[in-house]
């Protein structure tokens, strides 16, 4: 039987679990309470982990069942270079905690925390490991949870994905009037890179449509009603001919969560935009006519 130690969680971090975070929880009256909720691609170890606004979401939210479907931890990038800010810590004492309060955690590894699949039917500090999951909605709708790297072939959903973001568009936006500039002085005819870029996004988009059926079709086959998956950073939900397809995106770009009522219903939460909501300013009332 392996040992916690072996766990890709550094050992001098888990002293820290059984004290108090470095963001203190916060009290807000009653919590927001859902049946389940799914989250995935947190990529806890990595800059672009949005650390913060998923410890926010912690605290405004219960469940009696949180799935954690994958990409948690990125072992890839930690392997190569130690980022572990007390944030980080903090999302780890939560979901411990919440699992000490009795909460079923169930954590299914993905691809960038594959050294956590071998620990599949270890339970480690209340949190269940499983390679995958079948989850029995209020509603009697068995759905099959999988992180879902196992049906992206190519591996790079990631970078194609890279090119949606909006950011990544402006600067190829102002690189093309660059190129451009130099183009000109050489007597070179005008040459698009944003039209390369375009092609790129409309390359992600298909691969996006194209990894959903895959996913669906799979879960068809495996005989449930349907499936919840992460990996692609793309919420969603939509129904595949006759499949209910689930994404509960990511905390990189989206921070989006996938969560279940208490009826049976599922939403996607959309977390950065209700915290916008929260924080902005209630409007003055319009001065009466004169
Ligand atoms: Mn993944």
């Amino acid at each position: 039987m392996a040992s916690i130690s072996t766990l890709p969680i550094p050992t001098r971090f888990a002293d820290s679990f059984s004290t108090e975070p470095h963001i203190p929880e916060r009290v807000i009256g009653e919590r927001r309470s859902y049946r389940t909720i799914w989250v995935s691609d947190i990529h806890l170890g990595t800059r672009g982990c949005n650390a913060s606004l998923l410890i926010d979401f912690f605290d405004h939210v219960d469940c009696e069942t949180l799935y954690l479907v994958g990409d948690i931890i990125d072992g890839w990038r930690l392997k190569k270079r130690h980022f572990w800010p007390p944030e980080h810590n903090d999302v780890v004492w939560r979901v411990l905690k919440r699992a000490k309060r009795g909460t079923r955690v169930v954590y299914v590894p993905g691809n960038h925390d594959e050294m956590v699949r071998p620990f599949d039917g270890f339970d480690f500090g209340g949190v269940e490991i499983r390679r995958e999951a079948v989850h029995e909605t209020a509603d009697g709708r068995k759905l099959l949870i999988v992180h879902g790297d196992e049906f992206d072939a190519v591996m790079l959903a990631h970078r194609w994905l890279a090119f949606v973001g909006d950011a990544a568009y402006t600067a190829l936006m102002k690189c093309n009037v660059m190129v451009n500039w130099v183009r000109h002085k050489l007597g070179l005819p005008y040459w698009s890179l944003s039209m390369v870029a375009k092609h790129k996004v409309k390359n992600a988009v298909q691969f996006i449509g194209r990894y959903e059926e895959v996913v669906a079709h799979a879960a068809r086959s495996r005989g449930v009603d349907g499936v919840v998956c992460g990996h692609i950073h793309s919420a969603e939900m939509r129904k595949i001919e006759g499949t209910e397809y689930y994404n509960d995106g990511d905390w990189v770009e989206g921070c989006t969560a996938l969560v279940e009522h208490h009826d049976g219903t599922m939403e996607i939460l959309h977390w950065a935009k209700e915290v916008a909501a929260r924080n902005a300013p209630t409007p003055l009332p319009l001065p009466a006519a004169a």
